[in-house]
């Protein structure tokens, strides 16, 4: 995928704020601090684009990225940081949900895991709310390079059993599976 241009349109806290558009969006979601953003910039290629950081829960807002002017990338706002305050944890699951429930653009949902994790409880949550909403998801397991070869494989399988879809590997510190990764959401895109 040649990116032409990635830009940053805007941040939005609701419906009123997103983009007035038409064209595709391909969200990511995922537990805070999991790798979102870094995945969003190691996709694009373009470091820094997705602020990314090491402090949970920095992003609440819902940011849409415009790529080569004919689709989005919309990064969502992390689940389960343990210190958000109490009007965060109030504030996310409407703010999310009212993007992946309702916005007609959405093509396909990134939902994203650690490597080292698994699956969490919230990752399969947001899985079964995203099959019984019937909405298109993939799901990535990141930070690949933090483990060796056979814990690596162990803890795929492991996630792949608990979420019953295919999981792709993937580190955003390598850029590992990014053109397995293209490929997925090129096909949602039907580009
Ligand atoms: N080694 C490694 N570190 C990563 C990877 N992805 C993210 N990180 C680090 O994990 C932390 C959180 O990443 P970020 O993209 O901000 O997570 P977000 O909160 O989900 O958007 C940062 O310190 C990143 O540098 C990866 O694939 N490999
Ligand atoms: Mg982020």
């Amino acid at each position: 995928m040649r990116i032409e241009s990635a830009v940053f349109i805007k941040s939005a806290a609701g419906p009123e704020h997103y983009p007035i558009d038409h064209r595709p969006e391909i969200a990511f979601i995922g537990r805070s601090n999991v790798g979102k953003s870094s995945l969003i910039n190691s996709l694009l290629g373009r470091q820094g684009l997705a602020r990314t950081s090491s402090t949970p829960g920095r992003t609440q807002l819902i940011n849409f990225f415009l790529i080569n002017e004919a689709f989005y990338f919309v990064d969502l706002p992390g689940y389960g940081w343990a210190k958000a305050p109490e009007r965060v944890r109030r504030e996310w699951g409407p703010r999310v949900e009212g993007y992946l429930a309702r916005r007609s653009n959405l093509v396909l949902s990134v939902l994203i895991t650690d490597s080292r994790q698994g699956a969490t409880s919230l990752d399969l949550q947001m899985k079964e709310w995203l099959i019984s909403s019937g909405k298109p998801f993939i799901v990535i397991a990141t930070k690949a390079d933090k483990l060796s070869a056979n814990k690596l494989k162990a803890s795929l399988s492991r996630t792949a059993e608990l979420v019953k879809a295919p999981v792709i590997p993937y580190s955003s510190a390598t850029g590992r599976n990014r053109e397995a990764v293209w490929r997925e959401i090129f096909n949602a895109l039907a580009l």
